[in-house]
């Protein structure tokens, strides 16, 4: 086991520490004031993303303010679609659009063989921070799993019923498993790449594991995510990948069991007895305030915190919220959080 001076890494390599670390997903966003004024200066949330000085910059504007023990890259998941070649816009107050796959053609005419060229800028911005974040803050690099990255390549848009990926996946199994094996590689080399620019640990959002079908989940979900962290672990054997399987319910188990992750990230609707009961001793679990608890402050915010800390307690975790701070969130209650974890 690495020693490391990094509370983030010595957690992720099974220490238990009585204060633990914390960062908060999506801890750069559109919450602090800060972040809105660089984002309108970007001119769109892509030429954010693709801008190493902005995206480094808005990289350590939750740090400055809260000093979390990780910072995460300033990107998206869908990079990876554009990077692909599928063509990707950010509509105000609207969401992602992609011109959406719905056929054999529309995946072989995607460019794995480009992504490192498109994504090189990532990798600047992942360098940059290396140098630009405090001394005992980690690094995290992160992609989206195969599934939920198809659910947005498939579906066009956010949704909220999942009627094309679902009627891909049933109706073109062999297509629809094309598509989640090449995210596979493309995602595994992507990884791999963050990694050599310097990510310390790495993360995997599988945002809409939660509408997967008990009878495909294994291979789904969990058996991209378990090729990926083999074939990143090839070249980087040691680094920390935490896995985020979000609102899969009962089958988190399966993924705690299966996918080899190093950590898990619990989402706020996994009860904290059962996670700690059924999560291997030294296995690091991560989460899972709600995002709305963190809204509301006060003593919501303060027994949802002293809930989870107690629940968790004797065993390596990292505090977080269960899914992204939220845009409504008051600044001032992200500085009551830390002074809760603090004490
Ligand atoms: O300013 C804006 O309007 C853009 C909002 C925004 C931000 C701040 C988007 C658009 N993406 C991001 C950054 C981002 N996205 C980060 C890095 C910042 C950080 O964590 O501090 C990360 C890790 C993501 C990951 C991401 N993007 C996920 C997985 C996590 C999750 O929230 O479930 C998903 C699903 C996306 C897709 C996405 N990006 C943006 C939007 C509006 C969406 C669609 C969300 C949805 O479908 O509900």
């Amino acid at each position: 086991m690495a020693s490391t001076s990094k509370p983030f890494l010595a957690t992720l390599a099974g220490a238990s520490l009585t204060r633990p670390p914390f960062w908060l997903m999506r801890q750069a966003g559109r919450y602090l004031p800060e972040f809105r004024s660089v984002r309108a200066q970007a001119g769109g949330f892509l030429n954010l993303c693709f801008n190493p000085d902005l995206a480094v910059e808005v990289t350590l504007q939750p740090l400055r303010r809260y000093g979390m023990d990780a910072a995460i890259l300033f990107s998206d998941i869908l990079v990876i679609p554009y990077a692909l070649g599928q063509k990707l816009e950010f509509l105000e107050g609207e969401g992602p659009r992609l011109e959406p796959i719905r056929s054999f053609n529309d995946i072989v005419k995607l460019t794995p063989e480009a992504i490192h060229d498109r994504l090189a800028v990532v990798y600047e911005i992942i360098k940059r921070l290396t140098h630009a974040i405090p001394e005992n803050t980690a690094l995290i690099g992160f992609a989206g799993a195969p599934w939920t990255v198809a659910s947005y390549m498939v579906e066009g848009k956010t949704t909220r019923d999942f009627i094309a990926i679902k009627n891909f996946a049933f109706g073109c199994p062999q297509e629809f498993k094309r598509l989640l094996d090449l995210l596979v590689d493309v995602t595994t080399s992507y990884l791999i790449a963050q990694a050599d620019a310097g990510a310390e640990a790495l993360q995997l959002f599988d945002s809409w594991a939660g509408v997967v079908p008990a009878s495909h989940f294994r291979s789904w979900v969990v058996e991209p995510t378990r090729k990926i962290v083999a074939g990143v672990r090839k070249k980087h054997p040691t680094i920390p990948i935490i896995g985020f399987p979000r609102a899969a319910g009962l089958n988190y188990s399966m993924y705690i069991a299966e996918s080899n992750v190093t950590a898990v990230s619990l989402d706020p609707m996994v009860p904290t007895a059962w996670a700690a009961a059924n999560a291997p001793k030294t296995m690091a679990l991560q989460g899972n305030l709600d995002p709305l608890a963190l809204v509301a402050g006060g003593a919501v915010l303060a027994e949802g915190v002293a809930e989870i800390r107690k629940a968790f307690t004797g065993r390596p975790f990292i505090f977080n919220l269960g899914h992204g701070v939220l845009p409504q969130t008051p600044p001032e209650h992200v500085a009551d959080l830390v002074s809760l974890l603090r004490k």
